[in-house]
């Protein structure tokens, strides 16, 4: 089932309970972050603020993922499973054999047709229901700021579209925007993720243009380097002679359109970890079982969502970066300020009486941990795909999705848990698992007490930790430098005489099933 929009979801989940309206008057500095954090701690309902201090006519809308169920209403289906059943059953296609296949087929073919957006016209588009080209001003919007340290107010909710120069392909990513001035944003795209390589890339495209002896081949990997968005390296491009070579680049831009306040399984697309070469357009279209409606852009060759409640247009300079941060990130810890690219608005379109969407992250449970668990369950069997042994994976929300990873795996060979850690550590965004902890296929990992038990028992420490070098992810505070550090695995599985260990291994205690059968049927008379 397909919403149409943000209010169509809006709509929804007031009629199933899921939506509180308040009327009180808050203000969208901090008390909105107290009150959605109390909520999203107890696992209340979604928040639709209607009367946002300072902001008469705007409403905030939040905590829209912020339950198992929700998550799962958000993407129309009672369990999340189910979605990660419908991508097996596509991966599994075979080549037809005879009508009768073909015709089982059917529903498959149709749920793929059904993922390509579909291009509107600008008069079939409610986001163009009021077009500012000039005199615009973000501080129009109800924007939060959401922690006493952070460093001014942020977009946190938005679907940041990008094209990537050379393949043409379109990415829609989260990446929060700290608010400059009313015509200024940071663009806080990581530099492992999509958007931060078309970024690259424009800047390879550009210096190729000038390709004087004066912008060598360093430079150029230097400020590729930069643009990512990581910590201006000693010996890296801000100051000096990358800066000469920087201000040749002046006016060399990329664009970049946000959409904020799309149908949730949109929004939802934005933050999952698809391969690069396939559009989150057509992810969200696949989620909703109907294609998204997209629309171009007024002044950039971009398209968004034509439903969007806001669309923010404009580019990146890519001779520029700007101090970002600090931000009360989903670690539970202050992200300190880096330095990132700047987007700059060109025009502001938006609905009527637009509806503003956000989120809070900060100490988890909070609304990103259902995103993120849903994203754990929808891309297990891609994973398995990758990686044939694996049973289930659990990341446990306290570990912040990067910090922690557990996995079972049937093993058959020796070192099997130290291949399948390597897998992970290769696969996307999963390079950046803090740490990864194996164990075999009879231990029940969405059960952390029993992974406990198994790991602190299974364990020879100095035999069974493996440290790895390279990239962790941009949040990690406690990495050698901003982004490369060590990473571990912890080999909890049994270990095998083919690895070594020659000592009995014992079984775990378990009560045999006539017994269990025999006071089971005693158990009522027992009073217990
Ligand atoms: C609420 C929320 C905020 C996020 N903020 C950022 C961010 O500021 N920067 C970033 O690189 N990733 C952020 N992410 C994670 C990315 O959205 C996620 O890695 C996504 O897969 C990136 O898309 P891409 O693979 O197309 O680059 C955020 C995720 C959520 C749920
Ligand atoms: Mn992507």
């Amino acid at each position: 089932m397909a919403y149409d929009d943000l209010r169509d979801w809006i709509k929804t989940l007031e009629k199933h309970g899921e939506l509180k309206r308040i009327r009180e008057a808050v203000s969208p500095e901090l008390e909105i972050t107290e009150i959605t954090d109390r909520v999203s701690k107890s696992g209340g309902p979604a928040l639709l603020f209607e009367n946002v201090k300072g902001y008469p006519g705007h409403k905030v809308f939040i905590n829209q993922f912020g339950s198992e169920r929700r998550m799962a209403m958000a993407l129309g289906v009672d369990r999340l499973d189910e979605i990660a059943e419908r991508i097996t059953s596509l991966m599994n296609l075979k080549a037809p054999e005879g009508l009768v296949d073909k015709l089982k087929m059917l529903p498959q073919l149709s749920a793929l047709s059904s993922a390509f957006p579909k291009t509107v016209s600008a008069k079939d588009a409610p986001c163009k229901e009021i077009i500012l080209r000039d005199n615009f001003d973000l501080n129009q919007f109800p924007i939060l700021k959401c922690w006493p340290h952070d460093g001014g107010r942020f977009i946190t909710l938005p679907c940041v579209v990008t094209r990537d120069p050379r393949s043409g392909k379109r990415n829609m990513g989260m990446y929060r925007m700290q608010v400059y001035d009313g015509q200024t944003t940071g663009m806080h795209w990581q530099r492992q993720k999509v958007a931060a390589e078309h970024y690259r890339e424009a800047l390879r495209a550009a210096v190729a243009k000038h390709s004087s002896e004066d912008i060598s081949h360093a430079v150029v990997d230097a400020m590729a380097e930069s643009a990512g968005g990581a910590v201006a390296l000693p010996d890296a491009p801000i100051g000096g002679l990358p800066q000469i070579a920087l201000g040749k680049l002046k006016g060399s831009r990329m664009e970049v359109a946000v959409a904020i306040g799309t149908d949730p399984a949109t929004t939802f697309a934005a933050i999952v970890p698809a391969p690069p070469e396939i559009e989150e357009f057509v992810i969200a279209g696949f989620l909703r079982g109907k294609p998204v409606e997209i629309v171009p852009c007024e002044t950039v060759d971009l398209q968004v969502p034509a439903h969007a409640e806001i669309v923010l247009e404009g580019y990146v300079e890519l001779n520029e970066l700007r101090t970002e941060g600090p931000f009360g990130d989903h670690t539970g810890f202050y992200t300190l300020t880096d330095e990132y690219p700047v987007f700059h608005l060109t025009c502001i379109t938006h609905r009527k009486e637009p509806i503003y969407a956000a989120t809070i992250v900060g100490k988890p449970p909070m609304e990103d941990a259902w995103m993120g668990k849903a994203v754990e369950r929808i891309f297990l069997p891609a994973m398995k795909m990758a990686i044939p042994e694996l049973v289930d994976i659990n990341l446990p929300i306290e570990g912040v999705f990067h910090n922690l990873m557990l996995v079972s795996i049937r093993k058959s060979y020796p070192g099997q848990a130290r291949k399948v850690m390597s897998a992970i550590w290769g696969l996307g965004q999963a390079m950046s698992t803090k740490i990864i902890v194996v164990v075999d296929e009879d231990c029940d990992v969405q059960n952390v007490a029993e992974v406990i038990l198994r790991v602190a028992n299974n364990i020879d420490p100095e035999r069974d930790i493996q440290f790895m070098l390279g990239p962790v992810d941009s949040l990690d505070h406690a990495s050698r430098l901003p982004n490369y550090g060590s990473k571990m695995g912890v080999d909890a599985t049994r270990k095998w005489k083919a690895e070594g260990f020659t000592r009995p291994w014992p079984a775990l205690i378990e009560m045999d099933r006539e017994t269990k059968a025999k006071v089971d049927a005693l158990w009522e008379k027992l009073g217990l």
